[in-house]
């Protein structure tokens, strides 16, 4: 018995280093960062991003990279997610590894929250400034109060250089430049160490004068009956009102030290930024009509049959399917040449049945495959799991001079099995 129990010990401590030794050599480097986890249909079927741009791949601390872009607010938003009338133009990074000196919507400066409207097409920029040297992968994103957070594509940007060499200077109303990442810091740790100092010095007080040399030596008279000789002598009194007297005056004095030396003072400036301005995308005048569109579970790709009608005067060809940050792209009309996200660029994804150019007044129904790993990896499978089963996407038409229109999709996406 004996034995086996010892045994039981001996493999059970094996087995436990194995695991140890096996996990700490498993450390894979996350390259999404929370979207691939969230409802693929929602992903689907809340924000577009497109058009985004990234000024810099590399930068160095104190440097600027831009990011600029468009976004759309899907027309058939979904039920569980807030209407976006409080919404946050936000980077997704690991903490301040970049500071955002300015965000931008529609031109305008974007601090606080905007309202968004459903159906409208948005154009931002976003200024970040590097600060800690590393490999990070940025998203823009949106937070909706009520909704969530509503990431966008992520992409790698690397920061060279050292932390302590950041800086990050402004210049008030009153005159100053100051340096935001330390400013007032001093202050602040004078303050909250003259305070603990201050409760620490009453503590001691208390032990010393009410504990140690009156409550404890006492508590026999207490037992006793005698309780009201164990009262707290005249000193201790004395002192204890020095430090009420001494921390009101303190904190009156502090105060208005405070108010001379910074007379020029506002309050948090805060609210919502209403009449944000959209931009008009230049009215397709290509028609689509989804006739169905399908997936197969487990598979790679979607597919569907779409129905072009060509109204422009110009041929059109199909170059690109968007949906939830993922580009399928007909590698015969259209190449990427922003340094789009590897993982969720498919640059030659998108296979459609007859691709040549449809003529103006044309109207042809074609299968349009989207396929590639990243339907996979990001999870758009998922869909399978999700209350809603609908897609929504853009489709990026190109004519023969470089003109493109935007044509947005959202059809039901049925799974196919066999
Ligand atoms: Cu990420």
């Amino acid at each position: 018995m004996k034995l086996i129990k010892d045994r039981i010990a001996k493999w059970s401590m094996v087995g436990l280093l194995a695991t140890f030794a096996a996990t700490s050599f498993y450390a894979p480097s996350a390259s999404a960062h929370g979207e691939k986890s969230q409802a693929a249909f929602m992903r689907m079927r809340t924000i577009h991003w497109y058009d985004l741009n990234w000024s810099k791949e590399k930068v160095k601390v104190n440097e600027e990279v831009e990011i600029t872009g468009k976004f759309h607010v899907f027309e058939g938003w979904p039920e569980t997610v807030a209407e976006p009338d409080t919404a946050f133009l936000n980077v997704g990074i690991p903490g301040p590894v970049f500071i955002r000196k300015a965000s931008y919507i529609g031109g305008q400066l974007v601090p606080r929250s905007v309202r968004l409207e459903i159906g409208k097409t948005y154009d931002f920029k976003v200024v970040l400034k590097a600060r800690r040297p590393g490999d990070w992968h940025v998203h823009t994103m949106m937070n909706v109060e009520g909704g969530g957070p509503i990431i966008g594509p992520g992409k790698w940007i690397t920061i060279e250089g050292s932390m302590s060499e950041f800086k990050n200077p402004v210049t008030t109303l009153t005159g100053q430049t100051v340096d935001l990442e330390t400013y007032n810091e001093g202050n602040t740790y004078f303050w909250h160490g003259a305070s603990g100092s201050a409760i620490g010095m009453c503590l001691g007080w208390w032990y010393w004068g009410t504990v140690v040399r009156r409550f404890l030596p006492r508590l026999p008279d207490g037992r006793s009956g005698s309780c009201e000789r164990a009262d707290f002598g005249g000193v201790t009194k004395k002192v204890a009102m020095g430090f009420a007297a001494a921390t009101i005056l303190i904190v009156i004095f502090a105060m208005s030290s405070a108010n001379s030396k910074y007379p020029i003072t506002i309050p948090l400036q805060a609210g919502t930024l209403r009449g944000i301005q959209p931009i008009e995308e230049p009215k397709a005048t290509v028609a689509v009509k989804v006739n169905d569109a399908s997936y197969r579970v487990p598979g790679r790709a979607m597919r569907m049959k779409l129905t072009i009608t060509n109204n422009g005067d110009k041929p059109v060809r199909l170059g690109e399917f968007y949906t939830a940050s993922v580009r399928f792209l007909d590698a015969d009309v259209y190449k990427d040449t922003t340094g789009y996200p590897e993982d969720l660029l498919a640059d030659d994804g998108l296979e459609v049945s007859d691709n040549s150019p449809i003529q103006p007044g044309e109207t042809r129904t074609v299968e349009v495959t989207a396929s590639d790993a990243a339907w996979e990896v990001y999870r758009l499978s998922d869909i399978i799991y999700d209350p809603d089963s609908r897609f929504a996407g853009l489709l990026f038409f190109f004519d023969d001079q470089g003109g493109r229109q935007i044509v947005q999709i959202d059809a039901p996406l049925i799974p196919s099995f066999m």
